[in-house]
């Protein structure tokens, strides 16, 4: 089998995602290329060479410049934070290599708007990992939506809720950095649903939003004196939609008790769907037909459904980490067909176009456009 190897810049949270999804995909799907492990880069050399070891890297590296220029490495994954995210792009575009980059493409518009342009003049293959669209009960809402069977859309209502901030003693991490984050709740989560509506509903063309940061000093990694918070804690949005639908995009980290409630409600003319991460084998129908009509829980582990068959029998579940399976699978076979693959730095774009917008309005405190 033709193999591909891939080099992942980052060893973190989306590292660990992303290692174990191009280690299971050729284990459970037709694959046509075998993802080689071939190397992982991170700053800590103690800590990247353990995590080489535990996910079957082949070698390890602190210098992702280094790991760009090889020719024998045919794809970048970028799971590093975000303010690397726009030079490591660019580097593997010049070096042509494939790009697979971690959500929100870049910090800022303009380096999003960077590394589509360096992609495109280099004529790379791009993606942006949104893995909630692979989901099973996501794609089968699109493809429910796609259908007609919920009719025009009228709503979408988007909330991402997450609760591990709410501890004011929590350090100052990464994600509590612009310099390095871009924004907090904003770029981390609002994202997800902000793609999540582009994927289900269409795209989006004005905002009026409300940033809030609730604790503005924490504690320094290592406990070596506090740091000033200078991301937003929470992102609240109503959307207008091209296509006439409106919406409402919520994203935090100090929902106390939600731990990665994920979740979205679409409502048209002939019915609405309901899908919450937290319940990520589930897809909640409603179709209006009368008097008898009530809201229906869909198992979404049918072989019928989308990516099960390479799974388990109905019933058997699975989980968040099959997602970026599913991602990796979806890349692979773009890359056999050499075509883009969805989402991708188009969509990490558009999406950041959002972003932008949203942090426009909170500053104006008026309706802006994406
Ligand atoms: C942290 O909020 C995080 O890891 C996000 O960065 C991911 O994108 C999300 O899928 C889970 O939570």
């Amino acid at each position: 089998m033709r193999k591909l190897n891939i080099a992942l810049i980052g060893y973190g949270f989306m590292g660990r995602a992303h290692s174990n999804a191009w280690r299971q995909v050729r284990s459970f799907f037709d694959v046509p290329f075998e993802p080689v492990l071939k190397i992982i880069c991170g700053r800590d050399e103690t800590a990247v060479s353990k995590v080489a070891v535990k996910f079957g890297w082949q070698e390890y590296s602190t210098s992702w410049e280094e790991v760009v220029a090889r020719r024998d490495v045919d794809l970048i994954d970028i799971c590093s934070p975000g303010h690397t995210h726009a030079p490591i792009a660019v580097a593997a575009a010049q070096a042509k290599k494939i790009i697979f980059c971690e959500k929100p493409l870049a910090n800022t518009l303009g380096e999003a708007e960077e590394m589509l342009a360096a992609a495109r003049a280099n004529n790379c293959l791009h993606m942006i990992c949104h893995n909630y669209r692979r989901a099973p009960a996501v794609s089968l809402a699109r493809e429910l939506i796609s259908g007609g069977h919920i009719g025009d859309i009228y709503h979408y209502r988007g909330t991402y809720l997450q609760d591990w901030l709410v501890d004011p003693n929590f350090a100052a991490v990464w994600r509590l950095d612009k310099a390095k984050a871009g924004s907090g709740a904003l770029g981390d989560l609002f994202s997800h649903s902000t793609d999540l509506a582009r994927y289900l509903v269409g795209e989006i063309t004005e905002v009026s939003a409300l940033l809030k940061t609730f604790i503005t000093e924490r504690p320094m990694p290592g406990g070596q004196g506090v740091a000033k918070v200078d991301v937003d804690d929470a992102a609240l949005s109503i959307v207008k939609f091209e296509n006439g639908a409106i919406g409402t995009i919520e994203a935090t980290r100090y929902a106390t008790g939600r731990k990665n409630y994920n979740r979205f409600e679409i409502n048209g003319s002939r019915g609405s769907v309901a899908f919450n991460l937290e319940r990520m084998n589930e897809l909640e129908l409603y179709i209006n037909e009368g008097p008898e009509s009530g809201f229906k829980t869909i198992q979404v582990t049918n072989k019928a459904h989308p990516y099960i068959k390479g799974w388990w029998p109905p019933g058997h579940i699975i989980g968040y980490e099959h997602t970026f399976t599913h991602t990796v699978l979806d890349l692979l076979k773009a890359v056999d067909e050499q075509r883009l693959p969805t989402p991708n730095f188009e969509d990490g774009v558009k999406n950041q176009r959002v972003l932008d917008a949203v942090e426009r309005s909170a500053q104006s405190q008026r309706w802006e456009s994406v």
